[in-house]
């Protein structure tokens, strides 16, 4: 403790250049990042040693998000540091979670796909694979969110502004990246020309797994100019003309997902896009070459992981690196690249499978435009009865292309993988029946229950040991204890304690009371019409005006609470938020109801958020529309840490209740099959609704202005869309959707009931452990070997 105070102490000192009497929260936390910095460097220099004395092969793992959140309080968990970290600290007279809570929360990513980016890093680390995240380091991540009269307000995010501890600048790490310009032909081969460049450079964070074992590097792409400053036209008085290169360059990682609903947003897009796939594999290739490996070894050496499409371009541009630069075969730089690459697919709604224009591929990659044109020629000369191109009416779709130049593809949830061979690639998985596999998402224990929740990760260690750490399977020895009254309420207590917290945390940050006898029920995630919060909202609304009818029913109490983003220009998504809001300001003020039913939004949802609700959650919201979430991981956190899930037959949550058991899940809803038959009956919202009275009301009072008053029309379009084209299916799922929601009311009037069917989440939910998934990565897909073994 000692020797870990000094080192805190001489960063002060030294790395921050401050004396402790004036020292801020900011140069604490710092002058702590840095003496557990320390730490995690040693491991991570001689990771990278052993990795090179192996010559081991190396997963890259190519992801335009990563939904780090915030990296100190994991580190020290991961180095097994709390007591050292927190006692130091006590004697400087400092507490450790005032300093915890000081560090900005990075935002890399829009939801899913990145946080599940954030803990495959963190699994590669504990699981000792040589590895590297490859991605772009946005000055500003996803926007930070308030309400204003309701509605979601967009600011910049900031995370950049202060120093961050956990990277390395890397000056001699960068690499010229071209746009536009020409080709020529050269024999066989081709010579491009771009008429842009910026240039790609590269800081490093050391990413720890469990116990501090193994480091792999998070590699962030930053976009600079090639050309400084413009000296010249500076002297002649032009001030702005002369930093606009700068300015022009560093657009590329400025913001996380731009708005892309604009020609010039899309261009911006996809110069990301290939920005950073180009620096990464330009990247792969000089470690690869420095090795002095024959070029046909790559693929026993490089494992490259597209997440999702948006490093696509990835295959056209290694097979040029292969064929135009180092001189192979067109076909044999085609088959190379592809035993590299696989391709994870998260989603299969249309309008966000990626597709670009031929002008703008023409444009900004001239040469790349040919090679696709080109590879996908030779897969149709190869596979005569695949009808599927890659380029087809002026559009190159990337889903397709991803899928041509990969060895695998995989889906993320069991359905979802089924639902990918039947649906979007079906004439391609004909063709290719070995291709597509299915690695169901799984999330890390590490900071999802035992850095998150160290009330139950502790009664957890005291009851079966510490190994379920790493070997979350180990949870089923709960088993075996789940009827143990000692134990069941022990489990009680900690829920309620974590939920006393979050009460208070409602209260201090928000001005929020709350019950914490309440049902905390939650649905935390992005605003989207398929994930259905409208679902949500209008059975509060329905249960407010059945608890006002009959005040005196007996009813459970509830705290309906919701965190979430919707994209700047999604504008139902903002209709949502803005109308779950305004019934909050309604229930929340009812004093015949409010002792029963609250809801709150809490605004800007994000890691750091759901690292406190999740253990303080009772009941989890999983209630999109059959096929439509194609895994989800939330729902994963939640029962890991003892919430019982409300859910349809979509994603993981089909794998989830099949392990946690059907009598521990509240299922309801059409299935994927059934929501197909649906939509296709005529006025199926019409007659859902008149088939459901209180559906109808529910409806009735939202287009009254019951939540908008002196605005009745401010609801209408929800409402319409409701009772008409439904596409999503809120109206026919909506009195299965009430019924379930009354069987948690049941339920949960049973205490003991009720913990012992948390318990049993918790016990059998070690199989979404992310260490399981990569582990079948690694079997399936990419087969790199473990430096640990
Ligand atoms: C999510 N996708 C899926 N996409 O929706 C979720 O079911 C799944 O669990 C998760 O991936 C991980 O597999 C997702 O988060 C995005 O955020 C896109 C990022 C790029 C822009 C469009 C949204």
């Amino acid at each position: 403790m000692a020797d870990f105070r000094a080192e805190i102490l001489r960063h002060l000192t030294y790395s921050l250049g401050k004396d402790p009497e004036h020292a801020t929260t900011f140069d604490w936390r710092m002058a702590l990042s840095f003496a557990v910095r320390d730490r995690i460097v040693e491991r991570w220099i001689e990771a990278t040693r052993a990795s090179y004395r192996a010559r081991a092969k190396r997963v890259y793992y190519l992801s335009i998000e990563f939904l780090i959140g915030r990296l100190l309080q994991d580190a020290i968990t991961n180095l097994r540091l709390e007591d050292q970290a927190v006692g130091a600290l006590h004697e400087l007279g400092l507490d450790f979670e005032t300093i915890v809570h000081d560090e900005p929360d990075a935002a890399l990513g829009n939801g899913g796909l990145g946080r599940l980016a954030a803990c495959f890093l963190e699994s590669l680390s504990t699981l000792g694979v040589p590895a590297y995240g490859y991605g772009i380091r946005y000055e500003h991540g996803l926007f930070r969110q308030s309400f204003a009269g309701g509605r979601q307000m967009e600011d910049p995010e900031t995370w950049l502004q202060q120093r961050n501890a956990w990277e390395f600048e890397r000056p001699e790490a960068i690499f010229d990246i071209g746009f536009g310009g020409s080709v020529a032909e050269a024999g066989k081969q081709a010579v491009w020309t771009p008429d842009e460049c910026v240039v790609a450079q590269a800081y490093d964070t050391p990413i720890i797994g469990w116990q501090g074992r193994w480091a792999n590097t998070l590699r962030l792409w930053s976009a600079k100019p090639v050309q400084i400053f413009d000296l010249d036209r500076f002297n002649r008085g032009e001030f702005v003309a002369a930093a606009e290169p700068e300015a022009l360059a560093r657009t590329i990682s400025r913001v996380l997902y731009p708005d892309d609903t604009t020609e010039v947003g899309k261009e911006l897009r996809l110069k990301q896009e290939y920005f950073f796939t180009a620096a990464s594999l330009r990247d792969l290739m000089r470690r690869f070459e420095s090795e002095g490996h024959d070029l046909r070894t790559l693929p026993a050496k490089v494992a490259i992981q597209l997440n999702d499409t948006h490093p696509a371009i990835a295959g056209p541009e290694l097979v040029r690196l292969l064929h135009d630069e180092r001189g192979l075969e067109f076909d044999d730089a085609v088959e190379i690249a592809r035993s590299c690459l696989s391709y994870t697919n998260h989603t299969l709604l249309p309008e966000a499978l990626e597709c670009w224009s031929e002008a703008l591929m023409m444009r900004l990659l001239p040469r790349h435009f040919t090679l696709i044109e080109r590879i996908d020629a030779a897969h149709a000369a190869n596979h005569l009865r695949s009808k599927v191109k890659v380029v087809e009416q002026g559009e190159i779709k990337m889903g397709v292309l991803s899928f041509v130049m990969a060895h695998k593809v995989n889906g993320v949830s069991a359905l979802h993988t089924e639902l990918m061979k039947s649906t979007v690639f079906e004439d391609l998985h004909a063709a290719h029946p070995d291709r597509i596999v299915n690695q169901t998402n799984g999330v890390t224990p590490r900071r999802w229950l035992l850095s998150a929740n160290p009330r139950l990760s502790d009664l957890i260690t005291r009851t079966i040991g510490p190994d379920w750490v790493g070997d979350l399977e180990q949870l089923s020895q709960l088993e075996s204890v789940a009827g143990d009254a000692a134990f069941l309420a022990d489990f009680a207590a900690a829920k309620r304690a974590n939920k006393v917290d979050l009460s208070n945390w409602l209260g201090s940050a928000h001005g929020l009371r709350v019950d914490p006898d309440a049902i905390f029920d939650v649905q935390i995630k992005r605003i989207h019409e398929y994930k259905r919060q409208h679902l949500n909202i209008l059975e509060a609304i329905a249960l407010w005006q059945a608890i006002r009818k009959n005040p005196d029913a007996g009813w459970t109490p509830r705290v309906k609470i919701f965190g979430g983003k919707a994209a700047p220009g999604y504008f139902f998504a903002k209709d949502i938020i803005r109308l779950i809001n305004d019934v909050a300001t309604v229930l929340n003020a009812d004093p015949v109801t409010s002792s029963y039913l609250q809801v709150l939004f809490l605004p800007n949802y994000n890691v750091t958020m759901a690292e406190r609700l999740i253990p303080a959650s009772d009941l989890s919201e999983q209630i999109s529309t059959a096929g439509k979430e194609a895994s989800g991981t939330g729902n994963m956190k939640f029962a890991l840490n003892g919430a019982l899930t409300i859910g349809t037959l979509d994603g993981a949550n089909v794998e989830i209740r099949e392990r946690v058991g059907a009598e521990n899940f509240f299922l309801f809803g059409m299935t994927a099959v059934q929501v197909d038959a649906r939509r296709a009956l005529r006025d199926h919202a019409g007659q859902a609704i008149a088939a459901e009275p209180r559906l109808f009301a529910a409806l009735e009072a939202v287009r009254l202005g019951t939540f908008s008053p002196g605005e009745p029309g401010r609801h209408h379009g929800i409402v319409e869309n409701i009772s008409g084209p439904d596409y999503f299916l809120v109206a026919s799922d909506f009195a299965d959707y009430w019924r379930a929601q009354r069987d948690v009311d049941i339920a949960f009037a049973d205490p003991e009931g009720w913990t012992r069917a948390a318990a049993l989440n918790t016990a059998r939910s070690g199989w979404f452990s992310s260490d399981r998934t990569i582990r079948g990565y690694n079997s399936d897909i990419w087969h790199a070997a473990s430096l640990l073994d």
